[in-house]
């Protein structure tokens, strides 16, 4: 039998809460960012987006965009009430419910709580009751896996829903471009390209063995979806991969005290938040933006899982100085750490007993 999945993301997150909090950004165009000369959009109304506004997009362009485009500082202790809300609602549901990230999440409601058949219903159940408790509208995908509920979740934004059933799965994705494959990022689509690949039937055409050849293991994957086929499970406890955070300098920076100082803090979030998650990584990462918005990533992994701060940013400083120290000067710095693994769950302690 097949699965019910159903993806659900919330539209326009921090910048419909803010409107929802303060009636006079309703209906207006409305960004959640720093609105100064080094600001970046985080999230745009909807309003916004018709100019062109999106997220990521250096405030000053978002303005020349919008002229009347108006600003709001993030409130992340709002959105992580709502976002507990609406997982409090999925959980009426199911207790497989995946998230992905602070508003969205993938729900497996083929066996529900409920025993509606119809994962359609259940749908629309849930997109009621996220509005009648928030006020806040949200848009959901219904397939019967999660490459297929996640793109359909996509198709029909804000506060809609899509379903794709079996039977027009297989020539859906035949028409679907390669960029929107789940495990596509740019560098792949890039190269899928250059290889004469640019929709689910131009995949299609190629072998398991041709796929893993150029792109190794997940070639095999690229295989599958482009049928349509997606094992995946929605996996409640998902270990986070990873843990980031960056931050923007007021102005481009080349002094190393500068620098240091800044990745010290920085240093300082990720290891609180690894502290709350009880999370332990191997691999540092630096990401370096240069002025001309040209990005670096410089890792190290190392044998010991870390957690602690003596541990962790000394590698950082090190990453700093290696291969060189930056040429250019710097718009944001950014540390993150990966190849997570939780204490409890994975026998830490084998680990180290290995690694001896
Ligand atoms: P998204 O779900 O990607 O975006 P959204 O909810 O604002 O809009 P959509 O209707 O298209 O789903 O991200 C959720 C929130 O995460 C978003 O409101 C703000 C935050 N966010 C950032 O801070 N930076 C980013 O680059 C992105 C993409 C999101
Ligand atoms: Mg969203």
């Amino acid at each position: 039998m097949s699965r019910k999945i159903i993806h659900i993301d919330m539209d326009a997150f921090y910048a419909s809460v803010e409107q929802r909090d303060h009636p006079e950004y309703r209906s207006k165009a409305l960004a959640v960012g720093w609105g100064g000369d080094r600001g970046v959009v985080m999230t745009a109304s909807y309003e916004a987006r018709k100019y062109g506004v999106r997220s990521a997009m250096p405030s000053s362009i978002a303005k020349r965009k919008c002229p009347h485009l108006l600003f709001t500082l993030p409130r992340f202790d709002a959105y992580k009430v709502v976002s507990r809300q609406v997982r409090q609602i999925f959980q009426d549901y199911t207790d497989l419910v995946e998230p992905l990230s602070i508003d969205e999440a993938f729900l497996d409601v083929t066996d529900n709580k409920k025993d509606i058949l119809s994962a359609t219903h259940v749908a629309q159940e849930i997109r009621h009751r996220i509005f009648e408790e928030t006020q806040l509208t949200a848009t959901a995908g219904i397939s019967f896996n999660k490459f297929l509920a996640k793109i359909a979740s996509g198709m029909n934004k804000p506060n809609g829903l899509t379903v794709i059933h079996p039977k027009d799965a297989v020539g859906f994705v035949e028409t679907l471009s390669v960029e929107k494959f789940h495990g596509v990022g740019k560098i792949t689509a890039k190269k899928m390209a250059q290889l004469g690949i640019h929709t689910g039937l131009d995949l299609k055409q190629w072998t398991e063995k041709a796929l893993t050849q150029h792109f190794g293991k997940v070639g095999r994957h690229f295989y599958r979806i482009a049928r349509a086929i997606d094992n995946r499970p929605v996996e409640p406890n998902r270990v986070r991969k990873s843990v980031s955070a960056e931050d923007t300098f007021s102005e481009d920076v080349r002094d190393r005290k500068t620098m240091l100082k800044q990745l010290q803090k920085i240093t300082e979030v990720v290891v609180q938040r690894m502290k709350n998650t009880q999370s332990f990584g191997k691999t540092v990462t630096l990401k370096i933006k240069y002025h001309d918005f040209q990005i670096q990533t410089r890792s190290k992994t190392v044998y010991h899982p870390l957690q602690s701060f003596e541990q962790i940013f000394p590698i950082v400083e090190f990453l700093l100085q290696h291969p060189q120290f930056p040429t250019k000067a710097v718009r944001l710095l950014g540390v993150g750490i990966s190849n997570l693994q939780e204490k409890s769950e994975d026998g830490l302690g084998l680990q180290l007993v290995m690694d001896l």
